[in-house]
């Protein structure tokens, strides 16, 4: 006998004396509690086996050999098309036989398995039953959990980064690589995020996106999912615009891989091609100059300038047009206010104002062809008076590429009389659109419409000859221009849309 705690002693010897006297089989029609009873239970109350095992054999033990023939229940509490028992339950009941002498009871379990995420599956075996001669333990059921042996598949974008065309209306196709056929069904969110992009207005995706999400569907056996993004053409000068595409979240047969970004630029025809800029200067100075153009009309709306000499300077110049896209101001860099003034479809003046203070001022003179032919600058002096400052002559050759710039001084004194100071001059131009003049006489007149491959400077009795030399790029855009004299060269780099 075990060791029996006092208060039960008197009990359990009462007890003993009697099962000595009636260990004979003669009475075994007597009530079980009576007689030498054994007792059954599970061997744990939890366990978990894997979908894919064959027979699983769980036993219950007999503390105490089985006494008498019987048979111990167990209800069965489950989905059961979920697995196979031995032997088999009908109606939820399991019928364990129990012969004299058993030290356990058994039964065994085959999972469905297949190949498909189908999830756990969770059986209950409850004792529901003992017969004579056989009582219940401590661990009355046992909560049996199938696990499933499927994992869901990887998804990854194929690549990280496309590009189409505003005007390819009928989209384009993206796709997400699944690392192994879905085993089973699922889910794969996307999301669709921009600064610049609106949904509906300048996109639209297939499957459609709702509040930025793209659900896609995952069946049995996929290998790939794809979406649709359809850009919206419009008239705009909206430029280059990123739509950020990322695999949000990922349920059933599919889980998230580490590619889960994709971005997709939607390029914008109006604005392609279009100049944006040039930097020049080396590492001691430089010059940078942006374009930002109008949405609508696609006009330039504003020069970003930078100027490192090597201190840096920078601001941005908005331009003003009337109704008819005359150029007709410019606020600089939020100070200064310039005015045009417009005769006969061209500029004649040019004022800067400094706090509605006239500051300078430029008179512009064409040619019979059309061209800016002379310009003349006026400057307030300390004594208020506004003397002329320079005077610019500018010839042309007959295509309209400028061929010299001549700049004098008046003579002081003396009434129209003029000192010439410096020239430039453009000995050569080659037949290739020019969208950086180097002349810049007004904002809106091209004065370089060619690539020019020469460049002298004569000033203060010197003449230098630059060579000026081209890098362009598919589209026949200059890229880069090397101006060379001598052993010192200078490089200015352009940039478009
Ligand atoms: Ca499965
Ligand atoms: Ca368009
Ligand atoms: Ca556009």
């Amino acid at each position: 006998m075990k060791k029996i705690k006092k208060p039960y002693l008197l009990s359990a010897l009462l007890l003993a004396t009697f099962v000595m006297a009636c260990h004979d089989d003669t009475i075994t029609d007597e009530p079980a509690v009576k007689g030498k009873t054994s007792s059954v239970q599970f061997q744990s109350v939890e366990l978990a086996i894997a979908e894919n095992v064959k027979d699983y054999i769980i036993k219950l033990p007999l503390a105490g050999k089985a006494t008498k023939a019987g048979e111990i229940i167990i209800r069965v509490n489950a989905a059961k098309s979920a697995f196979d028992l031995k032997p088999a339950a009908p109606e939820d009941n399991l019928h364990l036989p129990v012969a004299v002498n058993d030290e356990s009871v058994q039964f065994s379990i085959t999972p469905k398995d297949n190949t498909i995420i189908d999830g756990d599956v969770v059986v209950e075996f409850t004792i529901a039953q003992t017969s004579e001669g056989i009582v219940l333990g401590d661990k009355k059921s046992l909560k049996l959990t199938i696990t499933d042996n499927e994992i869901p598949t990887t998804a990854n974008f194929s690549i990280d980064k496309t590009s189409i065309k505003e005007t390819v209306t009928n989209g384009i196709e993206l796709s997400i690589t699944l690392s192994a056929p879905a085993p089973g069904t699922g889910t794969l969110n996307v999301s669709a995020q921009s600064d610049l992009l609106v949904y509906n207005h300048n996109y639209i995706t297939q499957p459609a996106a709702e509040n930025g999400i793209l659900t896609l569907p995952v069946k049995e056996g996929d290998t790939q999912l794809s979406f649709r993004i359809l850009p919206v053409d419009d008239a705009r000068f909206n430029g280059s615009r990123e739509l950020k595409l990322s695999l949000t979240t990922a349920e059933g047969a599919v889980s998230r891989g580490l590619n889960k970004e994709h971005t997709l630029t939607i390029t914008d025809d109006e604005l392609s091609s279009k100049p944006k800029g040039y930097t020049s200067g080396d590492g001691f100075w430089s010059v940078k100059r942006e374009y930002v153009y109008d949405e609508v009309s696609g006009r330039i709306k504003e020069v970003h300038w930078e100027q490192n000499t090597p201190g840096t300077l920078k601001g941005v110049d908005h331009y003003q047009y009337d109704n008819s896209g005359k150029l007709i101001g410019m606020k600089l860099n939020a100070v200064d206010q310039v005015v045009f003034t417009w005769e006969e479809n061209r500029i004649v003046k040019k004022e800067r104002f400094r706090e509605n203070v006239l500051k300078e001022y430029s008179l512009y003179g064409y040619d019979q062809a059309g061209n800016i032919g002379e310009v003349s600058d006026y400057y307030v002096q300390k004594d208020g008076s506004m003397p002329m400052s320079f005077r610019f002559v500018y010839l042309y050759y007959n295509d309209g590429n400028l061929y010299k710039q001549l700049t004098y001084q008046p003579i002081e004194g003396k009434d129209e009389e003029y000192v010439l100071i410096s020239t430039k001059t453009y000995e050569h131009y080659i037949n290739i659109s020019n969208p950086f003049t180097m002349v810049n006489i007004l904002p809106n007149v091209n004065s370089q419409p060619n690539l020019a491959t020469t460049y002298r400077i004569e000033a203060n009795g010197t003449n230098t000859l630059y060579e000026l030399s081209y890098e362009l790029d598919e589209e026949g855009k200059p890229i880069r221009r090397t101006a060379r004299s001598g052993n010192t060269s200078e490089k200015v780099s352009y940039y478009y849309y």
